[in-house]
């Protein structure tokens, strides 16, 4: 199973239709996929990677190693209640609280900001090329995850350090995320996240080409009425070494309301007699316009104005 990669650079290109439908056959049957050419320099990606590794070292190894969890690990049986991992948390918009992390050298926030910028363009762009996909209106998404402030965005840091008994934990638990688009910058040497499809734990290599990975949480799953998929994932624990993993939540706002876009609803509610009065009429007629004449009906509209518009 190869996973998918987007090559942005084809948008413009008269590859466009072709890798629009890759993308959409990506979000309906995979819930993730791989971007190239996406246009974040790669110099700041690399740069982002370097310093974190580097904070890594001079801040959080110690103590990570510290913690019971790792003291613990060769005197237990399977931990299924904790994860291998060390790890914080930068909140971006709608406030940052960069400045509030007092270990981080200036270098590394500055980088980070930089970083985050285009993380987030990145995610919005994506965002409207989902909704152009499922035939909604461009920035669907994005007003759907504004709230009163704008979408939420954060950045979770994590190393998954080298572990001795990668048998005993996961780096981290099987899970869907909770929001909207994430956007991965991961190891480009250490695997370890794997991705649930079709009965199976596909494995995420590291990371090549500069290529960000991406996976769509649970809200757009529930805004596509199911057409888009949140996947199950987990990251194994490994003795091969560090796995450097920082993953970029473009969610929504914590007081942005979620419902399905009602494009995407199948009709509901209806008495099974006026479908058929309907489909008596209309039984030669595309069913995608029957089903809106049914929404129209349970909205209250004339039943017959989507069939009469075609006619
Ligand atoms: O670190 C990774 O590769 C995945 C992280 C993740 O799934 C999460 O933080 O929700
Ligand atoms: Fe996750």
């Amino acid at each position: 199973m190869e996973i998918p990669v987007i090559d942005f650079s084809n948008l413009e290109s008269k590859k466009r239709s072709e890798t629009m439908a890759l993308l959409h056959e990506a979000c309906e049957k995979w819930g993730f996929f791989m971007i190239e050419n996406h246009g974040i320099d790669r110099e700041l990606m690399e740069r982002v990677k370097h310093l974190t590794n580097q904070h890594y070292e001079e801040n959080m190894k110690d103590s990570f190693y510290e913690t019971k969890a790792v003291k613990t690990l060769e005197n237990n049986g399977f931990i299924s209640n904790k994860d291998w991992e060390s790890s914080f948390f930068v909140r971006h918009h709608t406030s940052s609280n960069i400045n509030e992390l007092a270990s981080l050298s200036q270098d590394l926030r500055e980088t980070m900001d930089a970083y985050i910028d285009e993380k987030i363009k990145l995610a919005e762009k994506l965002s409207e090329l989902m909704c152009e996909n499922l035939g909604i209106e461009k920035y669907r998404i994005i007003e759907a995850f504004s709230g009163s402030k704008g979408p939420s965005v954060g950045t979770k840091v994590a190393i998954y350090p080298q572990c001795p008994h990668p048998e005993l934990i996961r780096g981290l638990r099987e899970h869907t995320d909770a929001g909207g688009i994430i956007l991965l910058l991961q190891d480009d040497k250490v695997p370890g996240l794997e991705f649930f499809k079709d009965g199976k734990w596909v494995k995420i290599p590291p990371s090549k080409n500069n290529r960000i990975f991406i996976n769509t949480g649970d809200q757009v799953e529930i805004l596509s009425n199911g057409v888009y998929k949140s996947a199950l994932h987990r990251v194994m624990a490994t003795k091969d070494g560090n796995r450097l993993s920082i993953a970029t939540f473009y969610n929504p706002a914590g007081d942005a309301i979620i419902s399905p876009v009602s494009k995407l609803l199948l009709p509901n509610h209806f008495r099974f007699d006026d479908y058929l009065n309907l489909y008596t009429k209309t039984k030669f007629e595309d069913k995608g316009l029957r089903f809106e004449t049914m929404k129209n009906m349970a909205a209250g509209n004339s039943h017959q104005r989507v069939l009469t518009t075609k006619n």
